[in-house]
């Protein structure tokens, strides 16, 4: 039986959550600046890796070779009829897909997508962008940023200064021989707030990484757990997850007190270690449900965890949208599993939450906590 209190205290969790401004702390979206690097739309939407992934997986009868040989709105006319027409679309890339067109009025139920592509067509792109993160609840959101990459190098050498909703992240995964001097120069122009890294497991990392943090005291954000291209036929598609071993995570974060770690894992199995480890140092935070982690259940499951054993000190969740409506649906999704996470650890305590205590709560992990550890 719900009691008229703990009715209560849901939807006032539900309300607080569902208004707390965000700060999505790792994206692969682009400020309206970078120009054709600012994906949005339903080819877009539609291409996003996740559904490449099922729909090949669906329909085995198209290869990847020449799913990747056809055009884009191709490619998102062959996945709509396999997920969305063909049979139920169940997974949670296909609902994050209904969402966003249901977020603005679009036939979910179409055989086709000229509806939807008429729509975007007209949309204008400034008022669309904010429009998006209204409906999603985003007040900032970081980007991933590769100065290995030629298209997004040569903008900041013009000298390109993004929107200020959109934050700025170091991204160094295909930097590991860089020197001091080097990272220095990009921290220097991109004015980064964190410096990033994927990993499947962790090594001996580059000590400027470690030199470039400290001189200009960022956090330092590892992905970990990523295993990549297990099939490399699939592309951007293809890559898996292994469970990485945390004690090499544990020294690195005990032999560096003074560096601050954004850290999170991909496989559900590191979830309970990285809030063990996360009990040990201040200096290391658990951030969002990471990729495969990315479902309601997961969601929720991994946010109860970490209420339990880490209190309001860990970000629950990042987007990593790649596509700009992606956004609403991600963060629809996640405030829902984190509001029942956080409904069901309030009701469970012994003593009720005050309104002012899931208010500040609400706020914390969906943007408080975030801003403090990048601002
Ligand atoms: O390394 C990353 O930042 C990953 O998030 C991506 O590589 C991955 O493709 C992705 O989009 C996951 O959500
Ligand atoms: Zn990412």
């Amino acid at each position: 039986m719900i009691s008229p209190d703990q009715f209560d205290m849901r939807a006032e969790v539900d309300r607080a959550i569902g208004e707390a401004p965000i700060t999505d702390l790792h994206t692969h979206l682009f400020a309206p600046e970078f120009g054709k690097m600012n994906l949005w739309g339903i080819d877009e939407l539609l291409t996003y890796h996740y559904l490449i992934a099922e729909s090949l997986r669906a329909d085995p009868t198209l290869s990847p070779e020449q799913f990747f040989a056809s055009t884009k709105s191709e490619q998102a006319d062959f996945v709509w009829k396999t997920l969305f027409v063909d049979r139920a679309p169940l997974s949670e890339a296909t609902a994050g897909v209904l969402t966003v067109l249901q977020a603005f009025g679009l036939e979910t139920e179409s055989t086709n997508l000229k509806q939807a592509r008429e729509f975007f067509a007209d949309q204008d792109p400034r008022s669309h962008l904010d429009r998006v993160l209204e409906l999603a609840g985003v007040q900032a959101l970081v980007m991933t940023n590769d100065p290995t990459d030629p298209a997004e190098r040569a903008l900041w050498d013009a000298g390109i200064e993004p929107d200020p909703r959109f934050l700025t992240a170091l991204r160094v995964d295909r930097m590991v021989d860089a020197d001091e001097a080097t990272l220095q120069k990009w921290v220097d122009r991109m004015k980064p707030r964190y410096v990033a890294i994927s990993l499947t497991e962790i090594g001996s990392l580059p000590e400027p990484f470690f030199a470039i943090c400290r001189k200009n005291n960022l956090p330092f954000a590892i992905m970990l757990g990523v295993r990549r291209a297990i099939n490399p036929r699939l592309g951007p598609a293809g890559d898996g997850v292994i469970t990485a071993d945390l004690s090499r995570l544990e020294d690195l974060v005990r032999k560096n007190p003074d560096i601050r770690f954004l850290v999170t894992t991909l496989a559900r199995e590191n979830a309970h270690g990285l809030c063990v480890a996360a009990r040990k140092f201040p200096n290391l935070l658990p951030f969002g449900c990471w990729w495969f982690m990315n479902n309601p259940s997961l969601v929720e499951e991994q946010t109860l965890m970490r209420l339990e054993m880490l209190g309001p000190t860990f970000v629950p969740q990042h987007s990593d949208a790649r596509v700009l409506e992606q956004l609403i649906y991600k963060w629809t999704h996640s405030r829902g599993s984190i509001s029942n996470a956080l409904a069901k650890r309030f009701s469970d305590m012994p003593v009720a939450p005050s309104p002012d205590k899931i208010q500040q709560t609400a706020n914390a992990l969906m943007g408080g906590i975030a801003q403090g550890w990048i601002s």
